[in-house]
């Protein structure tokens, strides 16, 4: 059997229904909103990337260090024969973790079928008897993960949970829970509260490289549902809520305009100053994670950060 297997879960369609309902939903809404998902087009993704590199945007780095230092002691405190990685993508941080645990069968689940193909089509040619099943699927849709060799280890990286609203948190970490078998861990990364300078800087770079990423949902959505939205009249913003501890990116409207969005029939008012909320980046301390994770039923057993403390990569066992 080839050591790569791709399955499909996630409907043919799936995508342009699902962002019908979240353009109607959140535009409709007040104030109004989208998804983030929607931001990771191919040019979003390759403005993602850009970001990751920019001296402002310490979250990957950070990261990275922590895989680079702590990846024998992630592998010896799981023990884990199988991997699955939520959200994988290109799989680029997960080379210091498949070094280290040299798993039997790695699951790496992404939505983009062209990501899971080609980094699953390195990995068997570089790694010989290391089976890669790869799933094209939305992580936060109920997952139909393949019988694999346990125990297990549940990789969500990148700080990506951090997208999610506190209840939708609670909510896929008990999805996540509900996932593993007794002696199966989760491998979180979550970016760390710091001086609030620092994270506003981080997500509002002097490249201007985050304001054309937060823009680029809007051309995404003109694209898809034929909408008439001109990325030049919104300003780009990035706040820091210091009660909900989260980073909050805007699109602020310049003038008083009105956006038409054909393909559902919808004329959308901005009024001048008026701002569309496009993501939530929310920030993380150790007693806050411990205590989501135990509400969903996983015991923290490791905490490791980077020498900087900046970020954090937490693992918690079922
Ligand atoms: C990929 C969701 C972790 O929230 O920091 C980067 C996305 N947004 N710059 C993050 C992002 C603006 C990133 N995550």
């Amino acid at each position: 059997m080839s050591p790569l297997l791709v399955t499909r879960t996630l409907p043919e369609d799936a995508t342009d229904a699902a962002l019908r309902a979240d353009v109607l939903h959140g535009l409709t809404d007040h104030p109004k909103w989208l998804p983030p998902k929607w931001f990771y087009d191919a040019r979003g993704s390759e403005l993602f990337e850009r970001i990751t590199e920019l001296p402002e945007y310490y979250p990957t780095r950070a990261e990275r260090e922590i895989l680079t230092v702590r990846s024998g002691e992630i592998a010896a405190a799981s023990g884990a024969r199988t991997l699955i990685e939520l959200g994988s993508g290109s799989s680029e941080k997960t080379r210091h973790l498949l070094d280290a645990l040299a798993p039997a069968v790695y699951v790496p689940v992404d939505v983009s079928e062209s990501a899971l193909t080609q980094a699953g089509q390195a990995l068997v040619e570089e790694r010989p008897g290391l089976e890669v099943h790869a799933l094209i699927a939305d992580f936060t849709a109920p997952l139909d993960l393949p019988a694999t060799p346990g125990p297990r280890l549940l990789a969500f990286l990148g700080g990506t949970i951090g997208n999610l609203l506190p209840d939708e948190r609670a909510k896929f970490l008990a999805a996540v829970r509900s996932l593993l078998a007794p002696g199966d861990g989760l491998l979180l990364g979550t970016d760390l509260v710091k001086d609030e300078r620092v994270l506003v800087r981080a997500y509002a770079d002097a490249a201007g490289v985050t304001a054309a990423f937060n823009k680029n949902v809007l051309a995404v959505v003109d694209r898809e549902l034929g909408a008439d939205f001109d990325p030049d009249a919104f300003d780009h913003v990035a706040l820091w809520d210091p009660e909900r501890e989260w980073i909050e990116m805007r699109l602020r409207s310049r003038i008083a305009q009105t956006v038409k969005v054909p393909a559902l029939d919808l004329a959308v008012d901005f009024a001048a100053g008026e701002e569309l909320r496009t993501e939530v980046s929310a920030k993380f301390r150790r007693a806050g994670v411990s205590e989501e994770l135990s509400d969903a039923g996983l015991e923290l057993t490791h905490w490791w950060t980077d020498a900087e403390e900046r970020f954090a990569l937490s693992l918690s066992m079922a």
